[in-house]
């Protein structure tokens, strides 16, 4: 008899295992150690730690589940009935059970933490973003949502609606979505086509009319949308100056159809394969006016900016989770005698990854922290400004890292990394919508010129990196005379867009500023760590950074 297959194996491939990736990252614990006063540190550790703790099991069991069970459209009912119902898979639902008892939305606005709220929950994100199948999207936008309905909401859609997105119980949590690409695309929003019809003449009160062709998470409660208001007796105004904002809040019958609105179809995307994003048309669905009429972009922004925080710490947590679970491998994973991890050209891939992770880290950090000043009042103009500022850059910045960062922790895994049911290659198909959705590069470039334009965001941020690298000692290290050759260069850089008069090169450089000031800013940021913990591994997380992402392309 000839041996099975089986039993002539002599090898076989450790698998990833889960990490717990609080105890794993040492920056991001640094990072909150040299931010937070020491009592808040404390208030917050046990949360961090559960979140760590749940990256090792139940969101590893989770993330697997819900990728392998892909939501899927249910059109019609037996009968021939249409119903339009989105089934998600039994561990999506469970994703929203833990972000709702972990807080991840509500921690932002945990008046116990103070102006530190934003960064407490910056840290929860970067641990739970890459582990949720991107649950952290819906969350995103419901965190948004709730920014926005306190900033403009009436009243009365303020009570109701913003204690349950912001709810840690998951029986009264909701979430939001966010429907603004329409098939006209998904950046020059102002060519959007939706109407909106006032009902018996109200200025609250409108139906909605048209498609939007891409929504995330179309299982949400609510929705903020932007609609053109026809009231049939005025010409209807074009342009992103004739959109108003809108409030959907979604009624489903007892199959779970939604009211006025036909499911078109889902989106069959590269990644992101547990979340449900679709194709809508707005057949009649009810709204209710949320902010001025004719201001709905401006209003709208203001989600925008919460979602771009919050794609700027789900960059930092993917790149977080691809270098943990590559070393985690590489400590097992044996190959020309040895455990990978201990070969040296290995060693630096490793160690890069982690620095490149802990500098995105350190500027999520730092836009939070700015964030969670402006968001309770005690921020300075300088500090709007820079917050204004480091928005799009951190988003930007961070999302190109993401997917370099993934790409290569893919390659820490060898084939495996290349084979879907290693669960793997989520990793890079999932990181490639961070540079985007809420903005491509090029857009959020624009936004930092309109940010310049408007406020001198731009300019706030490079005076204060200006501070913060003559402040920084030579003692953190060699790379500190670097970051101020750097600094020069990007000043003279500055300069000439924000004086020149020529439109196409400013936009053209942009880009490039913008990306080098965000990488300048995590390079600071790290040094400035390196000096406040004191520690070996901090400078040579600082050092590393300034070798792999100031000296030429990762890797
Ligand atoms: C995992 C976590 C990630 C979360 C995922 C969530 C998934 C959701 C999926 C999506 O919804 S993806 C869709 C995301 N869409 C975008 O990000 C839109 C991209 N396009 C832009 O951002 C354009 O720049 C923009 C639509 C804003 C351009 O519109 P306009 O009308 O040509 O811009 P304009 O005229 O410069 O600005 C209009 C007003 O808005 C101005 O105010 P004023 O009228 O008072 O002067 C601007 O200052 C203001 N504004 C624009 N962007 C702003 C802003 N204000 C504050 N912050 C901003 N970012």
């Amino acid at each position: 008899m000839s041996p099975s297959p089986d039993s002539v194996a002599t090898f076989l491939q450790e698998p990833p295992q889960p990490v717990d990736l609080f105890r794993a990252d040492a920056a991001l614990r640094d990072e909150l150690a040299r931010r937070l006063p020491a009592a808040v540190l404390e208030r917050a550790t046990p949360a961090l730690a559960q979140m760590g703790h749940l990256t090792a099991g139940p969101l590893w069991t989770l993330l697997r589940q819900a990728e392998q069970e892909e939501p899927s459209l249910l059109q019609y009912d037996p009968w021939g009935r249409r119903i339009d119902v989105i089934k998600t898979s039994p561990a999506w639902d469970g994703l929203q059970l833990i972000s709702a008892a972990e807080g991840v939305v509500a921690t932002g606005y945990d008046p116990s933490l103070g102006e530190h709220a934003r960064l407490v929950q910056a840290a929860l994100i970067h641990l739970f973003s890459a582990s949720s199948a991107i649950y952290s999207c819906p969350l995103a936008m419901t965190d948004a949502a709730a920014r926005v309905l306190i900033d403009l909401g009436p009243e009365d859609l303020r009570e109701r609606l913003v204690p349950r997105l912001l709810s840690r119980d998951p029986e009264t949590f909701i979430t939001s979505g966010q429907w603004m690409t329409e098939r006209t695309g998904g950046s020059d929003v102002g060519l959007s086509e939706t109407i909106a019809r006032p009902v018996d003449g109200s200025d609250q009160l409108y139906t909605l009319h048209g498609v939007k062709w891409f929504t995330s998470a179309a299982t949400s409660e609510m929705a903020l949308t932007l609609a053109r208001i026809d009231d049939g007796s005025t010409p209807v105004l074009q342009g992103g100056r004739g959109l108003t904002m809108f409030l959907v809040e979604v009624e489903r019958d007892a199959y779970g159809a939604p009211g006025g609105i036909q499911i078109r179809r889902l989106k069959d995307k590269l990644g992101t394969k547990a979340l449900p994003t679709a194709e809508l048309a707005l057949d009649g669905v009810q709204a209710r006016r949320l902010g001025p009429i004719g201001r709905g972009i401006p209003a709208i922004s203001r989600m925008l900016n919460v979602t771009r925080y919050w794609n700027a710490a789900s960059s930092s947590s993917a790149m977080a989770q691809a270098a943990f679970w590559a070393r985690d491998f590489a400590m097992r994973r044996v190959a020309f005698g040895a455990p990978i991890a201990q070969h040296p050209a290995h060693q630096r891939v490793l160690l890069e990854l982690e620095a490149v992770a802990a500098g995105a880290f350190a500027l999520v950090a730092e836009l939070a922290s700015l964030m969670g000043r402006v968001e309770v009042g005690v921020a300075t103009p300088e500090e709007h400004r820079r917050m204004r500022g480091l928005l799009p850059i951190a988003k930007l910045t961070t999302a190109k890292q993401a997917v370099a960062v993934t790409s290569e922790g893919l390659e820490a895994f060898g084939g495996a990394g290349y084979v879907e049911d290693t669960g793997l290659p989520r990793m890079l198909r999932d990181a490639q919508t961070l540079p985007i959705w809420e903005g491509t590069t090029n857009v959020l470039a624009l936004d930092v010129l309109r940010a310049e334009a408007k406020e001198g965001a731009l300019t706030a941020v490079v005076a204060d990196l200006g501070l913060r690298v003559a402040a920084l000692p030579t003692t953190v290290g060699a790379g500190t005379a670097q970051l101020r050759s750097l600094y020069n260069a990007l000043t003279a850089k500055l300069a000439k867009l924000v004086e020149g008069d020529d439109r196409g090169q400013m936009e053209w450089e942009a880009r490039r500023v913008s990306m080098t000031t965000g990488l300048l800013c995590q390079a600071i940021l790290l040094g400035e760590t390196a000096v406040a913990v004191g520690t070996d591994d901090a400078r040579q997380r600082f050092a590393t950074f300034v070798s792999a992402q100031l000296s030429g392309p990762l890797g």
